[in-house]
């Protein structure tokens, strides 16, 4: 293991012991990804999916400049409550100003890497935002899973985002991107966004043949496994649209550009919904969660 990152003692151990791990981001479960207190809900529910599907759960967290895969107990109410977002460019000087922080998907895929954790779950990865080609914002999440040796689950991207152009650049960064059990790319809230994808899987255990195909070619970068939201918890995207357009304009109008847009989207879209996107979110995540276990398990036995 590289020294640059921590263990809490629980990960650690199943590392040695060769035990499936499950790698979470924390972003999502501080109050920039959901209000309080289904922040917390988001926690607990996608740790206990984690471990129900037989895998060891590794949230990864910057605290006090210090690399984590795998938090202790005593840590979870200063990653909950932390309220700097870092991505991976981030890290090295968090790390040198020992500041704490809570980790994107770009940051949890470089953490879990350096772990030798291959599997991570997420709710919704980062991609190219509308309007892109004039703001050139393109969220580092997609460079650093074609980077780092990890297979991130994800209920497709988040539908405010161009999405179109998100498969587009997956694409040129040579990502493999599959959808389970669906043809199409999911739109977060909603369960498909029309947009087809080139390859479809049915079982877990075909995602680990995959993944080790892939390491076997010599390739080190991670893959996309998009996994549409439960149906009992999809938001038509004829019901989310309004509240993506309220989003984007609110964001555009208090200036929320670069790091501080998807904070500021999420929240009002969650504030034009009535909240019903938030439930959406939590579904989501932990559905993530357990695939990412089955995930872990496929690829422990093979
Ligand atoms: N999905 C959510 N809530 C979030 C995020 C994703 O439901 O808060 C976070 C993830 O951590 C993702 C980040 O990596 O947003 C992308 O931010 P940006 O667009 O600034 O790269
Ligand atoms: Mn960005």
């Amino acid at each position: 293991m590289i020294s640059a990152v921590r263990c809490s003692t629980e990960v650690a151990a199943a590392l040695a012991a060769g035990r499936p791990l499950v790698a979470l981001e924390s972003t999502i479960t501080s109050r920039l990804g959901l209000p309080a207190p289904f922040n917390r809900e988001c926690f607990d529910r996608v740790n206990a999916a984690i471990r129900a599907a037989g895998a060891v759960p590794a949230v990864t967290a910057v605290i006090h400049g210090e690399l984590w895969a795998g938090i202790e107990p005593h840590h979870e109410a200063l990653v909950l409550g932390a309220d700097e977002k870092l991505a991976e460019r981030d890290l090295p000087v968090a790390m040198a100003a020992t500041r704490t922080g809570v980790t994107t998907v770009s940051a949890t895929v470089t953490i879990a890497g350096l772990a030798g954790i291959r599997v991570f779950a997420t709710g919704g990865i980062g991609g190219v935002h509308r309007g892109a080609e004039l703001s050139f914002d393109v969220s580092s999440d997609l460079g650093a899973i074609a980077r780092h040796p990890v297979i991130v689950v994800t209920a497709g991207a988040k539908a405010f985002l161009d999405l179109p152009k998100t498969l587009e650049v997956l694409e040129t960064l040579s990502v493999p991107v599959v959808g389970y059990q669906t043809d199409n790319f999911p739109a977060f809230w909603s369960r498909s966004s029309g947009l087809p994808l080139g390859h479809r899987v049915e079982s877990a255990d075909e995602i680990a043949a995959i993944a080790t195909a892939h390491a076997s070619i010599g390739w080190r970068g991670g893959m996309v496994v998009a996994n549409p939201i439960p149906l009992a918890a999809e938001i038509p995207a004829a019901d989310i649209a309004g509240a993506i357009a309220t989003g984007l304009t609110e964001a555009e109008r208090d200036g929320a550009v670069g790091p501080k847009a998807t904070p500021k989207i999420l929240a009002a879209i969650a504030a034009a919904t009535d909240s019903r996107s938030i439930p959406a979110n939590l579904a989501l995540a932990e559905s993530n969660a357990s695939l990412a276990g089955e995930i872990a398990v496929a690829l422990s036995k093979s």
